[in-house]
């Protein structure tokens, strides 16, 4: 296909959406009102939602065609066995266990996997993916690369998989200890960061000298394919869906949030290629998700999830787009001087807010209190990824205090418009111009399991 130098989307728009404009007093009682947590906003109250790409895409005309012919028989629902073929044929697994998300893939894997003082490797933790594994008995433990922690740090591939560090940590713990690894792509935490194809295969051999297994998550392995076929030699003529299908190979399973890639507001799956591990996944699935054919989801969603996901990799068009989307706003605010997490990812731009806001201490959760002012200048919805995402250490009970301080701008896909990045980037300049009158914030409220969802916050002094 010949390359063009700049791009638009590939669609056109049918179907619209309202959204609604507030003043600032009415937002500055809203985010009171909500506890100074995003997550605690209500909907209606919000310009443009960038709280998270994540079941927030538009779906396609052929999507919602597909929702009336979704079949809705309780068991072994044609819907199910057509989302069996499409995640066969796109990412290559034989065995497909759907769930209700993606955290209902990743309960079931750490269950069926996880004995109590197991380690599993990651590269970089995801607050429910860790969940999951340490209420399983496990422990999690860090092997990406230094340069992932650094905001600044240009390296192409950011959520490499640091072999020096997996190798000692098997010396270590033993590989006994070790069932598996959990190698995520294009790495939500460290800013959206892809890992290469040629380090995925050397992790995967790795492993398997020691019988460990390799288990994706590839809930953003679309948009890390986008990046080995733009950054990694010898990639640059594959379609996307060609490394896609690559990436997978080097794997013996993989949890998806199809809220991402798949294009669809719900759902996910465990996908494995050992048979006898199926069938335990299949067996815990009843109790927790639902019937082997259904585990969580409706027919219909199903149906345009199958559809999604063929969707996703018909051409490269589509990621091109989505991507460019996100690097045109990165752009928009690296011209500016703001600081943003580099090189720019897949789904969204990362601010970084112990630079932007230096005089305010690690412990006054700098990434919660920029996201409340984001809010209140302009009505723009982000998320706090910093240290209330990262929680408290279950062992000292300290609040685990991550290198990475970061507001994540997280754009949906197929959305907002080029003119809603640019009133996104505008606002987020206002914010910095008038940075040094931003204040901490300090718990009011702390919930024990994934406290940033729930949080509550009030200025400090
Ligand atoms: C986000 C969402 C979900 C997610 C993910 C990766 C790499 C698994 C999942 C879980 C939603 C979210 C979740 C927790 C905290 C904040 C936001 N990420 N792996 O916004 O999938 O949500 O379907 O259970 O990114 O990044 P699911």
């Amino acid at each position: 296909m010949a390359r063009r130098r700049s791009w638009a989307e590939p669609y056109r728009i049918k179907v619209v959406e309202p959204i609604t404009t507030t003043t600032r007093e009415f937002r500055q009682r809203a985010i009171e009102e909500a506890g100074f947590n995003t997550f605690l906003l209500r909907s209606e109250d919000v310009y443009i939602d960038l709280l998270t790409d994540s079941g927030t895409s538009a779906m396609s005309d052929r999507q919602w065609a597909a929702l009336m012919v979704g079949d809705e028989a309780y068991a072994g629902s044609r819907s199910y066995y057509r989302l069996e073929a499409a995640v066969r044929d796109v990412y290559g697994y034989e065995e497909f266990v759907p769930t209700h998300q993606g955290r209902g893939a990743e309960h079931i894997l750490s269950q069926i996997l996880i004995k109590p003082g197991d380690v599993i490797p990651g590269n970089m933790y995801f607050t429910t993916t860790r969940f999951h594994q340490e209420y399983a008995g496990g422990r999690f433990v860090d092997v990406i690369i230094d340069e992932a922690h650094d905001a600044q740090n240009a390296h192409p591939f950011k959520g490499n998989v640091d072999l020096v560090k997996l190798q000692a940590l098997i010396d270590e713990v033993g590989a006994e200890r070790i069932r598996y690894i959990s190698v995520e792509t294009n790495v939500n935490m460290a800013g959206g960061q892809p890992l290469s194809m040629a380090n995925l295969e050397a992790t995967y051999e790795l492993c398997h000298e020691h019988g460990i297994l390799v288990m994706l998550d590839a809930t953003r392995a679309l948009e890390n394919a986008w990046f080995i076929q733009q950054r990694e030699d010898g990639y640059q003529d594959r379609s996307v869906r060609d490394i896609l299908r690559e990436i997978c190979s080097y794997s013996d399973g993989a949890t998806v949030s199809s809220k991402k890639d798949n294009l669809v507001n719900i759902g996910g799956f465990l996908a494995l290629r050992d048979p006898e591990l199926a069938r335990k996944a299949r067996s815990l699935l009843v109790s927790f998700e639902g019937l082997h054919t259904y585990g969580g989801m409706s027919g219909r969603d199903m149906e345009a999830l199958a559809e999604g996901i063929h969707e996703m990799v018909a051409t490269d068009d589509h990621v091109r787009a989505r991507i460019g989307q996100v690097h045109y706003l990165g752009e928009l605010l690296l011209k500016e001087g703001i600081p943003v997490v580099q090189p720019i990812g897949g789904h969204g731009i990362f601010l970084d807010a112990r630079a932007i806001l230096p005089h305010l201490p690690h412990s006054q959760f700098p990434a919660q209190a920029l996201a409340a002012v984001l809010y209140v200048e302009s009505g723009v919805r982000a998320m706090e990824r910093g240290v209330v995402s990262a929680g408290r250490d279950p062992k000292t009970g300290d609040h685990r205090y991550p290198k990475l301080e970061l507001v994540r701008l997280t754009i949906p896909r197929r959305v907002y418009t080029q003119a809603h990045l640019d009133v996104t980037a505008e606002s987020v300049l206002a914010v910095h111009d008038d940075r040094d009158a931003v204040r901490g914030l300090e718990f009011t409220y702390e919930p024990e399991e994934l406290r940033f969802f729930q949080a509550r916050f009030k200025p400090v002094g």
